[in-house]
């Protein structure tokens, strides 16, 4: 039993390192490839102005990234039940109001239950608030005791403590670095977070999280064109949306949608395909988030969909291996959001998610912001590290690795305030 265990182990490693060791980072060895332009349709006609974008060029494009790439939700499933269940007016040592808002969806006999954790600023009645999942529990990324504790399915992380796939008081406070929430409630923003293994857990099973609700006769898993987990999360981050359209403290007009690594692919989606999102950031979000696909470069199509086969819909799969069939790139995921501000950020350290391609790829949705007079970003030059370049479509590349830090967020906060805020 053992050595059928290490053998695992033995394999599991080795696929990791076959996986990282075939990755390119040589930026001479990028094949030459054309990115399909924005501004023209996919029958080739020009896209001159911001009304024939909008009703033309962006609805083809959304659909396409819907079917072939995120894949798209079967159907309409309203929160049946929102409840406070916990709540102080004096957290963060006086500093912000706290909130826990469980969400409940029913259908036939199955139920889903999502907790939204919010810190809100004392200073404002409807406060803009960042939204955006966490990866390990709300209680993972503050020392606050009265942070419930998820009863949902977790990825272990023995460092945290976080073993048999239960999240317990030993991990409480271990994010605390990424989540800069008194910077943000200084700024009168608050922080709304929620567990993403609520919604579904991260794992290649489609039994489980909210996938299920819409499965008809013995349907086991979505259909190809239909959604992975990043799709299921973004429909998440909608629902949260649909609950602060009816919450008096938020102000649904300036919900900034964050995440981070697969979670901001996850934003990008949830900014690309609901336009009640008032602003986007995509945190070192990388293939299949804000990276261009045709590069190549760090982490490619067909080992994201081999890695973790459950986050993209199946059809995303026909371009494995095959980046040159694709007739979108992910600069133009980007250009769905325009005109709303974006915010796309890398880490130097991180090659594996290609910060020159990430970079790139704001650079060319920028085209598709001038069409609505929004100032994007203007040279394909990559600004040197830790020098943001903030306009209506934002980019900063900073020192150090695959992470969330408090320069990201001061960053943020200060573009928010100018962009999404004024
Ligand atoms: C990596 C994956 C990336 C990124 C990251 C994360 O293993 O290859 O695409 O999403 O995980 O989410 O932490």
């Amino acid at each position: 039993m053992k050595k059928i265990a290490l053998l695992i182990i033995f394999v599991m490693v080795m696929q990791v390192a076959w996986s990282q060791a075939e990755a390119n980072y040589d930026e001479s060895k990028v094949p030459d490839f054309e990115l399909p332009d924005p501004l023209k349709t996919f029958n080739g006609k020009k896209i001159r102005n911001s009304k024939k974008w909008t009703k033309k060029g962006r609805q083809e494009l959304l659909d396409f990234f819907t079917e072939n790439v995120y894949g798209e939700v079967p159907g309409e499933l309203k929160i049946a039940s929102a409840q406070i269940v916990e709540q102080s007016e004096n957290a963060l040592n006086g500093k912000a109001k706290r909130r826990q808002v469980e969400l409940t969806f029913k259908k036939g006999n199955r139920n889903l239950h999502f907790f939204i954790l919010m810190y809100l600023p004392k200073s404002v009645e409807k406060a803009p608030v960042f939204l955006g999942y966490n990866f390990y529990g709300n209680h993972t990324i503050t020392e606050d005791v009265n942070v419930i504790i998820s009863e949902a399915w977790s990825r272990d992380n023995p460092s945290f403590g976080i073993i048999n796939n239960q999240l317990t008081e030993q991990s409480r406070g271990v994010r605390t670095n990424r989540w800069a929430i008194e910077k943000m409630i200084d700024a009168g923003i608050g922080l709304a977070t929620i567990y993403y293994g609520e919604v579904d857990p991260d794992k290649d099973d489609f039994t489980d999280g909210v996938h299920p609700f819409f499965y008809v006769d013995n349907q086991q898993q979505p259909a190809a064109s239909e959604w992975g987990s990043i799709s299921a999360w973004s429909w998440g981050l909608s629902r949260a949306l649909d609950y602060f359209e009816t919450y008096s403290e938020v102000d649904e007009n300036k919900v900034i949608v964050f995440g981070h690594s697969r979670l901001g692919k996850t934003s990008l989606w949830a900014g690309a395909s609901d336009e009640r999102f008032a602003g986007v950031i995509s945190n070192c979000s990388g293939c299949g988030g804000a990276a261009l696909s045709k590069r190549k470069f760090g982490e490619t199509v067909g080992r994201i969909n081999s890695s973790f086969p459950h986050w993209f819909c199946k059809n995303f799969r026909n371009f494995n291996n095959n980046e040159e069939a694709l007739p979108v790139d992910q600069h133009e995921l980007l250009a769905l959001i325009a005109p709303r501000p974006l915010y796309v950020a890398s880490a130097e350290e991180d090659q594996w998610a290609d910060p020159k391609g990430e970079f790139l790829s704001a650079f060319y949705a920028s085209k598709v912001y001038d069409l609505f007079d929004k100032k994007g970003i203007t040279s394909d030059k990559m600004p040197a590290v830790n020098e943001p370049i903030q306009n209506t479509v934002s980019y900063h590349i900073r020192t150090g690795k695959h992470d969330v830090t408090d320069f990201d967020w001061e960053q943020y906060i200060n573009w928010a305030k100018e962009q999404v805020l004024k």
